[in-house]
C-alpha cells in the first residue's frame, strides 16, 4: 500500500501499528542516523519486516535514503536557510527612522521534501531568498519603518499576516489579492522578539500548510549577545492531502540535519530561532541532548527564561533557545513526539572541539 492510495498515518496509530514501533524504533532511528551521518551505507530496517501494509516508501524506512537536491541553480538548501537573514534594502527617512524595504512574491512551486518527494507548495520568495518553504527570514530592529511590496504570482488569492503590533489594515487579513495583483504593508517594528508572518487567506489551514510561511525576527534595541544564530520551522507535508501530515521535518527536509549535522564549536554560545507552523497537528516540541537550554518564549523579554532541555510549542508559537554544548561529538535534537521524529522531524548537532 503506497500513500498514494490515500493511507491514513492516523489510521495505523490508531490501530497501534506505527506505535508499535515505540522506543525501539527511535532507537534504530539514532543509531542509523550516527552511522549515515559518517557516511555508512544505511541497513534494512528490522521493524521495517512483520508490519504488513506499513510501507514507508514516502519517508523511506526509519529514514530517508539518498538526499534532496540542494545544489542546481534556484534548490532550496537547509544549511544555507539555517543562517540566511534577509534585511531588506536599507535607507534613511527624512525623520531619521530607518527604512526597510523588500520585494515580496508568492508563486506556485513544486518543492522537494524528501529525497524524490515532490509537494506542490505554494512558496514566498525575494531576489535574496529565492522562492523557498519557509520564506525568507525577515530581519529587523525595534522601531525600524517596514515596507513590504507584496505581489501575488501565484494561481489563488493570497496575503501576507504579520505577527506584533500595526494597524488593522496592514494586518494582511484584507484585501485578498488575487493572481497579478499588489499591496504594500508598511509599519513600525515592534515588539522585539521571535515572530513569523503567514498568508491569512481562508482556508486557512490549505493556505499556511501548502507552505506560505516564514520567520519574522525584531531585534532588541541594544542586540542580543553575540551567537552562532540558527533559524529553525517546525514544518510537516500532508502529501496525500487527507487532512494529516505524513513528512515532518525543521526547515522543510526531512532527516536533513540527521544526514548533515549543523557544525557548532564546543563551548560556543548557540541561538535557535524557533518558531512551529505545523499545521493539522495541535503541537510539537524540540528536546535537546546533551544540553540544555535558556528558553525565551517569544523572545520578547530578555530578563527572563526557563532552564529545560524541552518546549513545546503550538502553531504560531515560538521561543528563542540559548545554549552551548560542552562535549564534542553528535548531539541530538528532535521533536519529543517519537512519532514525529521518525517521520523526519530529528537532527544533530556535530560539536567540534
Ligand atoms: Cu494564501
Amino acid at each position: 500500500m503506497s500513500m498514494k492510495q490515500n493511507l491514513s498515518r492516523r489510521g495505523f496509530l490508531k490501530a497501534g501499528t506505527l506505535g508499535a514501533l515505540g522506543i525501539a524504533g527511535v532507537a534504530a532511528l539514532q543509531q542509523q542516523a550516527r552511522a549515515l551521518a559518517q557516511g555508512a551505507t544505511p541497513t534494512p530496517d528490522p521493524y521495517e519486516t512483520g508490519h504488513a501494509g506499513l510501507d514507508h516508501s514516502a519517508h523511506g524506512g526509519n529514514m530517508t535514503t539518498g538526499d534532496v537536491d540542494t545544489t542546481s541553480p534556484g534548490a532550496f538548501d537547509p544549511m544555507k536557510y539555517l543562517t540566511g537573514f534577509d534585511y531588506g534594502k536599507v535607507s534613511t527617512l527624512p525623520t531619521g527612522q530607518t527604512l526597510r524595504e523588500w520585494d515580496v512574491f508568492a508563486v506556485d512551486k513544486e518543492i522537494e521534501i524528501a529525497p524524490g518527494i515532490f509537494f506542490p507548495a505554494w512558496v514566498y520568495g525575494t531576489e535574496q531568498h529565492g522562492a523557498h518553504v519557509p520564506g525568507p527570514t525577515f530581519r529587523c530592529t525595534e522601531g525600524d519603518r517596514l515596507r513590504f511590496n507584496f505581489t501575488n504570482a501565484g494561481s489563488h488569492p493570497h496575503t501576507i499576516h504579520f505577527h506584533g503590533i500595526h494597524s488593522p489594515g496592514m494586518d494582511g487579513v484584507t484585501p485578498l489579492l488575487q493572481t497579478g495583483e499588489s499591496f504594500t504593508y508598511e509599519f513600525d517594528a515592534k515588539p522585539f522578539g521571535l515572530h513569523l508572518y503567514h498568508c491569512h487567506t481562508p482556508p486557512l489551514k490549505r493556505h499556511i500548510h501548502k507552505g506560505l510561511y516564514g520567520t519574522f525576527i525584531i531585534d532588541p534595541p541594544g542586540g542580543r549577545p553575540p551567537a552562532k544564530e540558527l533559524v529553525m520551522m517546525m514544518n510537516a507535508f500532508d502529501t496525500n492531502f487527507d487532512g494529516e501530515n505524513e513528512v515532518y521535518a525543521v526547515n522543510t527536509v526531512a532527516f536533513h540535519y540527521a544526514k548533515h549535522p549543523i557544525p557548532v564549536k564546543v563551548g560556543e554560545l548557540i541561538r535557535i530561532y524557533l518558531v512551529n507552523i505545523t499545521e493539522f497537528d495541535p503541537i510539537n516540541s524540540l528536546h535537546l541532548h546533551t544540553g540544555m537550554y535558556k528558553m525565551f518564549k517569544t523572545g520578547t523579554r530578555l530578563d527572563y527564561y526557563e532552564y529545560t532541555d524541552m518546549v513545546m510549542l503550538c502553531q504560531g508559537e515560538r521561543a528563542i533557545l540559548e545554549f552551548t554544548l560542552e562535549h564534542p561529538g553528535h548531539s541530538m535534537f528532535h521533536a519529543h513526539q517519537s512519532e514525529l521524529a521518525e517521520l523526519g522531524w530529528m537532527g544533530f548537532f556535530d560539536v567540534q572541539e
